[in-house]
């Protein structure tokens, strides 16, 4: 069910109970501010999802209130992981999807990295 990215942030979400140890996870890279893991729906050969330690919704709360020291992690992780998993050597999308009509589901802020297959059209 998608949410609304205005939401209040819910301790009890899905990735907060994964950065918790609550929940297993397929980690690829963990650092101070990021953890990077597979995603559990594969949608291509290379899916993983990067995901900052604090309490954020999505971009959204993110951009406006996150540190400059968290955003430059975040940033920076999700280049390292996509070298890490060897999509950056054919191309890969950076993805992160905002509020219903956007279609999230998990309600703290995620970044997706695909790759490991041509990705057709932007929106497709
Ligand atoms: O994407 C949410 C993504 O989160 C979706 O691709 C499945 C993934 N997901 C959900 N639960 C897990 C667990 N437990 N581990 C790994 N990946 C998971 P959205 O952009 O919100 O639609």
């Amino acid at each position: 069910m998608p949410i609304d990215s205005k939401q209040p942030y819910d301790d009890g979400n899905i990735f907060a109970k994964i950065l918790k140890g609550d929940l297993p996870c397929k980690k690829v890279m963990e650092n101070e501010h990021v953890l990077a893991f597979h995603d559990i729906n594969p949608l291509a050969p290379v899916h993983v999802l990067v995901i900052p330690k604090g309490p954020y919704v999505s971009w959204d709360d993110f951009s406006e209130t996150a540190s400059d020291v968290e955003i430059a992690a975040l940033t920076r992780a999700v280049g390292e992981v996509a070298k890490m998993v060897g999509a950056d050597a054919q191309g890969y999308r950076v993805l992160s999807n905002v509020g219903k009509r956007a279609g999230q589901e998990v309600p703290h802020l995620h970044i997706h990295i695909f790759g490991g297959q041509p990705l057709g059209p932007m929106l497709a």
